[in-house]
């Protein structure tokens, strides 16, 4: 197959389970454009079988090493498994950081994973795009499951874990910062909270601190685990609650609503991106733009009057 596969050649690839297709399709998806569009419009319907679990938490909590414990805990029942790991902060793409900064070196030869690390640079749509687009690859080629993992502190980070069924915050034993935040209401309340490096001495009183904090939300508290991915412990029961609050979510109809919405969400921020980068551009080369632009910087025109005018100039109608 050449670098330049034609989509035809992906699609069956992937549908078939090659993994050297995969990853093309993947590299692919993520560059954005009218090929990529079209691998994923051709993939779509075999996408939405898939249980997408995001895993999100601070920079250091422990997500990579839990990610991979899970792998390993999914490999054991036999399921298959894609990753997506994203760090806005990288601006590696495609696994340039993998060996040191992923702890999944214990899968790389397993033919039932496919790994691929996602850092900033290379993305025509931007990152939230392009892990979409990847996510949807590897749900077409069939991964039972597929784990997203993205560094964050419970905000905006869930931008690129919602198009998951199920997120998991991984909180540090020993990190108040998170407690304190899940207190205060700022930080979304996930699906499951596992407190990481449950080997540390401090990890039941976490478990017991994060607990309280969720007493005072008004949402239902999600179940918190305690895991210890080094020892490979409270793992199996932190999958076991996963797949349990998946299922039921799929029976009661929950599963099908929240993907809608999610699919809406998303789309909309794609839109939303797209539409600024087009701005962007826009604004350093279109001498119109530009001109009510050097008015606005002359004030010669208000800034809200000169929104109106450039939504015009670029979308064409206000
Ligand atoms: N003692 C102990 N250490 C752990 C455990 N899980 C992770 N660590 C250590 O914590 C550090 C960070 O772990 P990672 O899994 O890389 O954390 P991460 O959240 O993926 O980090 P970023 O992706 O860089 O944000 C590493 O040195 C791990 O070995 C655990 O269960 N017990
Ligand atoms: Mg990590």
């Amino acid at each position: 197959m050449s670098p330049n596969a034609p989509v035809d050649e992906l699609v069956a690839g992937v549908r078939a389970g090659d993994a050297r297709a995969l990853g093309r399709a993947i590299s692919l998806a993520e560059l954005g454009g009218a090929d990529a569009a079209e691998l994923l419009r051709r993939l779509y319907p075999d996408t939405g079988r898939a249980h997408i679990v995001g895993l999100t938490g601070a920079p250091g909590a422990g997500k990579s090493t839990l990610v991979s414990a899970l792998v390993g805990v999914l490999r054991a029942r036999g399921l298959t498994v894609g990753v997506v790991s994203v760090d806005p902060s990288s601006p590696f793409t495609r696994g340039a950081v993998l060996g040191d900064r992923i702890r999944l070196v214990d899968h790389f030869l397993d033919e039932g994973v496919f790994i691929r690390s996602m850092g900033t640079r290379g993305h025509a749509g931007g990152l939230a795009e392009a892990t979409l687009a990847a996510t949807l690859v590897l749900d077409a080629a069939g991964k039972d499951v597929i784990l997203l993992e993205t560094v964050g502190t419970g905000q905006s980070e869930i931008g690129i874990v919602s198009v998951a069924d199920t997120i998991v915050l991984a909180l540090m034993a020993g990190s108040g910062d998170a407690v304190q935040a899940l207190k205060a209401g700022v930080m979304e309340i996930p699906d499951v909270i596992a407190v990481t490096k449950g080997d540390h001495p401090s990890a039941r009183a976490a478990v017991r601190d994060v607990r309280a904090a969720l007493s005072v939300a008004e949402t239902p508290a999600p179940p918190v685990l305690l895991t210890d991915a080094l020892h490979a412990t409270g793992v199996e029961e932190l999958w076991e609650e996963l797949a349990r609050l998946h299922a039921a979510q799929a029976s009661d109809g929950q599963l099908a609503e929240r993907r809608g919405t999610n699919l809406v969400a998303e789309t909309l921020a794609l839109v939303a991106t797209r539409a600024r980068r087009q701005v962007e551009e826009q604004a350093g080369s279109d001498p119109e733009l530009g001109a009510v632009l050097e008015r606005v910087r002359a004030r010669e025109v208000d800034p809200v009057s000169a929104v109106a005018e450039i939504v015009r100039i670029v979308f064409g109608r206000s």
